[in-house]
């Protein structure tokens, strides 16, 4: 029995940097797929803490909220930098500004996609954070903090490809992200992930906007 399993909808949503993260970290888990027609019956949603997915297990701790999640699997795996505080709370910026870039992701896709995206796109200033993020740690050359990968660098990954889908350009004027990319998705066990039938066809939103 894998010792974790998570209950979301069929879409990448919330939930794939912790695909990500389990597959490239060598994990297996437990996917409990949640149509709509279920979720309308109202009983999930009426047991979960938030009235929301996702909904995690490892053994008996049930967590919910997608960033504490990741931050468990961070701890629990050694991806949290937890010998040294200081690492650890630069990551919790790396994540919460992915966290905040989500937000605004998610409010363009699901409220105001066919009038927004344009301007979305264009003032694309919104990634250049995590370049200036990466060319503080190594000359931009290893991962958002330290020499190792981290929860966070999951999650950021995540937020890249998502915004790669919406602007194919949207990394063209950021040399160190764009590498970081590069550098990233060919990692092999991600690699087998990313091109997996299991990835391609889980529309990113509910909606299918992308
Ligand atoms: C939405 O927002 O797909 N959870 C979502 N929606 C259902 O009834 N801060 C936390 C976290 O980080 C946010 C959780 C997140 O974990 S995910 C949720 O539970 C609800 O509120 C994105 C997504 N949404 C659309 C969706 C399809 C089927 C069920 C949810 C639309 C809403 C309800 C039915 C149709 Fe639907």
């Amino acid at each position: 029995m894998p010792p974790y399993t998570i209950i979301y909808f069929p879409v990448r949503g919330r939930c794939e940097a912790m695909y990500m993260l389990l597959v490239d970290q060598g994990q297996s888990w437990k996917e409990e797929v949640v149509t709509m027609e279920t979720w309308m019956k109202g009983s999930l949603k009426a047991s979960c803490l938030y009235g929301q997915l996702p909904k995690f297990w490892d053994g008996d701790l049930t967590l919910y909220q997608s960033n504490a999640i990741l931050q468990h699997l961070g701890h629990s795996l050694g991806l949290y930098r937890k010998d040294l505080q200081e690492a650890a709370a630069l990551l919790d910026v790396v994540n919460d500004g992915v966290e905040d870039l989500r937000c605004k992701y998610i409010l363009l896709i699901y409220t105001n996609y066919e009038a927004g995206k344009e301007e979305y796109v264009k003032a694309h200033t919104y990634l250049k954070p995590f370049e200036t993020l990466l060319s503080q740690n190594e000359g931009g050359q290893a991962f958002t903090v330290g020499n190792q990968i981290s929860f966070a660098d999951y999650n950021l990954l995540d937020l890249l490809l998502i915004h790669q889908v919406l602007a194919p350009s949207c990394l063209d004027s950021l040399p160190l992200l764009s590498a970081y990319v590069a550098r990233l998705r060919p990692r092999p066990k991600l690699k087998v992930f990313l091109a997996s039938p299991e990835h391609v066809n889980r529309p990113i939103n509910d909606n299918r906007k992308q």
